[in-house]
């Protein structure tokens, strides 16, 4: 997790070009999909996107559940982009909790300058049409406000034994993807390393079966 333009997506796709057997998946991303599919929530979903507002916590995870079900074989997944708030935390107990296991949250800190003029970097070198349609002065800043206003909701991982790890992220690209790296070397989640799943935690062995 990190605000916008944190550097999320840029460390996920970096980490899994070594690794490819990780599966990281942008729930960002996600919606944008179902925005694209042209159905009934899009309008909606793309408004609320617009305006830098959350989409309702059972949706995303509606989407998280779909996503990693589909990837039987995957053990351990990157959730970039989640979770933005306690609703969201309270939506995953519910709809997840029970069948993937949470390793822990890593999040990026940096300044609010940064976030802004990475966003406005990352716009410029996109050719319009492709361009987001968040990618706006106006929604940059709603995003941020958004992301300051709901931080409080990291301090359960804070608590969490072993749960929590803070990454400079106003750094360069490849400095900070050594903090992560290491991260994930420590944690045993990295070649030769994985941890088993342990099927006598929940009763039915997601995301295979459901
Ligand atoms: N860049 C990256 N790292 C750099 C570095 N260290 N030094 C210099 N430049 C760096 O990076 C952004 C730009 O910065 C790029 O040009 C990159 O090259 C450069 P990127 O990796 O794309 O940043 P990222 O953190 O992924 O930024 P993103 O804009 O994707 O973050 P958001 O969290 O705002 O966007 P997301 O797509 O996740 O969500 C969009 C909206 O969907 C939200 O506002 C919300 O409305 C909704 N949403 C939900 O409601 N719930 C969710 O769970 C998810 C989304
Ligand atoms: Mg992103």
């Amino acid at each position: 997790m990190g605000g916008p333009g944190a550097g999320k997506g840029t460390q996920c796709k970096k980490l899994l070009k070594k690794h490819s057997y990780l599966d990281s998946y942008s729930t960002g991303d996600l919606l944008r999909a179902k925005v694209k599919e042209g159905t009934e929530d899009s309008k909606d979903l793309q408004e609320r996107m617009k305006r830098g507002e959350l989409i309702t916590s059972d949706y995303v995870t509606g989407l998280m559940k779909t996503y990693m079900g589909r990837r039987c074989d995957t053990k351990v997944f990157l959730a970039d982009g989640f979770p933005r708030n306690k609703e969201n935390l309270e939506a995953w107990d519910k709809n997840l909790g029970k069948h993937v296991d949470t390793e822990f949250l890593m999040l990026f800190g940096l300044k609010d300058e940064t976030m802004l003029s990475r966003l406005r970097g990352r716009a410029e070198k996109t050719p319009v049409e492709k361009r987001r349609a968040d990618d706006n002065e106006e929604t940059y800043k709603k995003r941020i406000a958004t992301f300051h206003q709901h931080e409080k909701a990291f301090d359960r991982f804070k608590e969490m034994n072993n749960g929590f790890v803070e990454i400079d992220a106003d750094r360069d690209v490849d400095t900070i993807h050594e903090d992560v790296l290491n991260t994930f070397k420590n944690r045993g989640l990295l070649e030769g390393g994985f941890r088993t799943y342990d099927s006598s935690k929940v009763d039915t062995p997601y995301p295979c079966k459901d």
